[in-house]
């Protein structure tokens, strides 16, 4: 689970919709989306990664939001992986990177894998203040939701940042096992697959936190001979 997290305008919805060909209403104006739109994203080698779409944050939060905002808030503590969205065509977008990551440790979520996706570089006149970001940030990507600028980047990143996060490991299972072995195609990436008796053995690169689900769907889970 991927999280689009950032100050309010910063782009987050549209590239929710450019890079998951998702339909979600964008306009320039402050608190645009008020509920978490979730879409599935499929990665260059066809992963499909669940990329949600949250409330802006803001410096100072108003009342009247606080619903919603606190679903987005949740939105942000189940995803594996943050994508902190930054207007870089503004001059305020350090400060709002600061205000959104206070919000972030508030909720315990600052230690989070996160990508900070500088946003609208079309619009960026202004190169220092990209590499003021860059310096500080570290680990960025620039993009334009518009252009289509540095989409690719960002998903060869989120794929890389997510497979090592995972494990190879072999599962084996009686050779009737359909469901099991289509769960571990959709959900895993399947290095290698060969049947023996009546047994079923694949060899799979899977989170290892799924291995309880692999287990309760008739799995035994080893880890691959050297
Ligand atoms: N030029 C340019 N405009 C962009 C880019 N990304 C978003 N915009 C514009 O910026 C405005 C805000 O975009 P949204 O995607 O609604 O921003 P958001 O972060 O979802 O905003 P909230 O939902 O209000 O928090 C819209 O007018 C978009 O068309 C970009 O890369 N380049
Ligand atoms: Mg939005």
């Amino acid at each position: 689970m991927v999280a689009l997290v950032g100050y309010t305008n910063a782009g987050k919805s549209s590239l929710l919709n450019a890079l998951t060909g998702a339909r979600v209403p964008v306009r320039d104006r402050l608190f645009e989306t008020l509920d978490t739109r979730t879409r599935s994203w499929e990665l260059a080698d066809g992963r499909q990664v669940v990329l949600s779409d949250t409330v802006g944050f803001v410096r100072k939060f108003p009342h009247h939001l606080a619903a919603s905002f606190h679903a987005t808030l949740e939105e942000a503590r189940e995803a594996d992986l943050l994508l902190h969205v930054v207007d870089t065509s503004k001059h305020e977008g350090e400060q709002e990177i600061r205000a959104v990551n206070a919000v972030l440790e508030e909720i315990g979520c600052l230690d989070r894998p996160t990508i900070y996706v500088l946003n609208k570089m079309d619009l960026v006149e202004d190169a220092s203040e990209v590499e003021l970001l860059r310096r500080l940030m570290g680990d960025v990507i620039c993009t334009s939701a518009v252009t289509g600028r540095g989409l690719g980047e960002l998903a060869q990143r989120v794929g890389g940042l997510l497979t090592d996060r995972e494990e190879e490991m072999v599962v084996r299972a009686g050779v009737g096992n359909g469901r099991l072995v289509s769960w571990l195609h959709e959900n895993g990436r399947v290095l290698g697959q060969r049947c023996y008796d009546e047994t079923i053995e694949l060899t799979v690169k899977l989170k290892p936190n799924l291995t309880g689900i692999v287990q309760s769907l008739g799995g035994d889970v080893t880890a691959p001979a050297d």
